[in-house]
């Protein structure tokens, strides 16, 4: 249980003072040209934690021109040594550790998770990933290629411009760091648009982006909404590429408007993954994959792309495995996202927790075994009980839907060939897991899921230098990694005519 593992020093301010309000452009904090503004929601309490400024297409504009401006050659940011643009990014995660406390008290704040996780797994991650980043800054080289004829041919792998990056709620910190990382060592500028519901860490780090001493227009960000100011970044003639995480339904939208200008576009959307538990399994190691099962479901409120939300398990050890994983379950605790014994926390809002609810209500409908929880939690804020379907069937909509909730389907099976194919039933493609002690069954398993990540007796394992990304409608491209950065940098060919080619 990873709260339980956490550190519990710092003592979480629940009140953290809100200073950063409004967008950033040109490095300078300024209201919607409109003037409007849209609350943000404590999703614990259902209660405004303040208002910030509605970017609207206008603002769109400025915030791409400066983007444009910054990108510009001869501008500071294009002239920069890549060793420089290295220093930034290490002094802005220098200024992020400076600030963590602060930053993971806005983020149980904004979006509900518990303070400690915020702490000790959000703002690490978010600067390892800024770390991670720098140290390639230097380190993207192209190749000389051997042509024929009196020729040599050299490639440059430049900025590939200025880059939209729209990004979801779950994770603010960690998104705006994966997507931060990798176009700033690359060299290009940014035009972010953060998530409706939580826009508060993400401005002060801008703040901090500032301070650290990035030159203005290099990173800019847009607080408002999907299809006013989100969809003004995907249409932006001036907008060279976009990166998007979400769901997949405006992932279909976003790659559909970015056709028209042929934007570069990287898409990471929803999964449905599959988690399959062997059954030679037994004792530790069954508790350990119903440990890493529970993990790699309920953990962040069970708000991740690649939940492990189809459980399959071998028909042998099925009984024991629903028992231990309803016992475990129920000792799931739910409350305060500032109180440090939480272990899970409200969904992101009204709407995420209304959507979970009705999933719930299918899968008691079409006939799936309600073994705990099975309706909110509370009657303040957007909580919901964390929940076990067993008995449930390939074709049920909690089979199907992202759930994107503490919300467990535990599934029945024979055979390896017929759980790979059932497992590859589903027109997602982001993540599996397999639990077993077998090499050869663990080999044929990890080989045969169509998806972009497989983890091999463990769930949920990040580490920023390890690719992340879909298959199928789970979205394209890669994030992290080395991978990561070739969504941001063109490939340009030089040839050069010269007198005499000797090799
Ligand atoms: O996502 P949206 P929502 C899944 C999860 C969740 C569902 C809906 O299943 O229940 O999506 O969540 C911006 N043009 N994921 O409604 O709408 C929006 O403002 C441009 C999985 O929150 O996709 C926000 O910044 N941008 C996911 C971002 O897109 C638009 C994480 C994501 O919002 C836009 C979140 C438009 N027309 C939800 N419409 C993951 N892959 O981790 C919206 N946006």
């Amino acid at each position: 249980n990873l709260t339980r593992q956490l550190a519990t020093s710092v003592q979480p301010n629940k009140n953290p003072e809100i200073k950063y309000t409004q967008l950033f452009i040109n490095n300078e904090f300024v209201d919607a040209k409109s003037g409007k503004t849209f609350e943000t929601v404590n999703p614990a309490t259902g209660k405004t934690i303040t208002r910030v400024a509605e970017a609207d297409k206008v603002d769109v504009d400025l915030a791409v021109k400066a983007a444009k401006d910054a990108f510009k050659l001869g501008s500071p940011w294009r002239r920069s040594d890549a060793s420089h643009r290295a220093f930034l990014m290490n002094r802005l995660a220098d200024l992020m550790q400076r600030d963590a406390a602060h930053l993971a008290a806005l983020e149980a704040l904004d979006n509900g998770k518990p303070f400690n996780i915020a702490l000790n797994v959000d703002v690490p991650a978010s600067i390892a990933c800024l770390r991670y980043y720098a140290g390639w800054c230097d380190k993207i080289h192209g190749k000389v290629i051997p042509v024929s004829g009196d020729f040599i041919s050299y490639t440059r792998h430049e900025p590939v411009g200025v880059a939209g990056q729209i990004i979801p709620w779950n994770f603010p910190l960690l998104m705006q760091a994966w997507k931060l990382g990798p176009a700033l060592a690359a060299g290009c500028t940014v035009v972010m648009k953060v998530a409706e519901q939580t826009p508060l860490s993400a401005l002060h780090v801008c703040k901090l982006i500032a301070e650290a001493g990035f030159p203005p227009g290099v990173v800019n960000l847009l607080t408002g909404y999907g299809p006013t100011a989100g969809a003004a970044i995907v249409n932006h003639p001036d907008v060279d590429k976009v990166a998007f995480t979400g769901s997949t339904e405006v992932g279909k939208l976003i790659a559909k408007q970015a056709a028209d200008t042929i934007k570069r576009v990287t898409l990471e959307l929803g999964g449905k993954s599959p988690n399959i538990v062997l059954g030679d399994l037994k004792g530790d190691d069954l508790d350990y994959a119903v440990n890493q099962s529970n993990f790699g479901l309920f953990f962040n409120q069970g708000q991740c792309c690649c939940a492990g939300s189809r459980i399959f398990v071998q028909e042998n050890i099925y009984d024991e495995f629903v028992e231990r994983s309803v016992e475990k379950t129920k000792k799931i605790r739910v409350g305060d996202p500032f109180d440090s014994k939480t272990d899970q926390g409200p969904q992101v809002d009204g709407e995420q927790m209304g959507k979970i609810l009705d999933l719930i209500n299918s899968g008691k409908k079409q006939g799936a075994k309600l073994l705990t929880g099975g309706s909110r939690w509370g009657e303040e804020g957007f909580f919901v009980q964390p929940t076990v379907f067993g008995d449930v069937k390939d074709d049920m909509r909690i089979c199907r839907e992202e759930i994107f909730g503490p919300v467990m389907q535990i599934l029945k099976f024979k055979t390896i060939d017929e759980v790979i194919e059932r497992a590859n039933n589903t027109e997602y493609g982001l993540a599996g897991s397999v639990f077993t002690k077998n090499i050869d069954n663990a080999l044929q398993v990890s080989n045969s899921l169509r998806a972009g990540t497989v983890w091999v007796n463990c769930y949920d394992n990040f580490d920023v230098a390890a690719p992340f990304g879909g298959y199928k409608q789970s979205g394209y491209g890669r994030e992290k990694g080395e991978y990561g950065i070739s969504n941001y940098t063109e490939v340009k060919c030089v040839t050069i005519k010269i007198p005499q080619k000797n090799n």
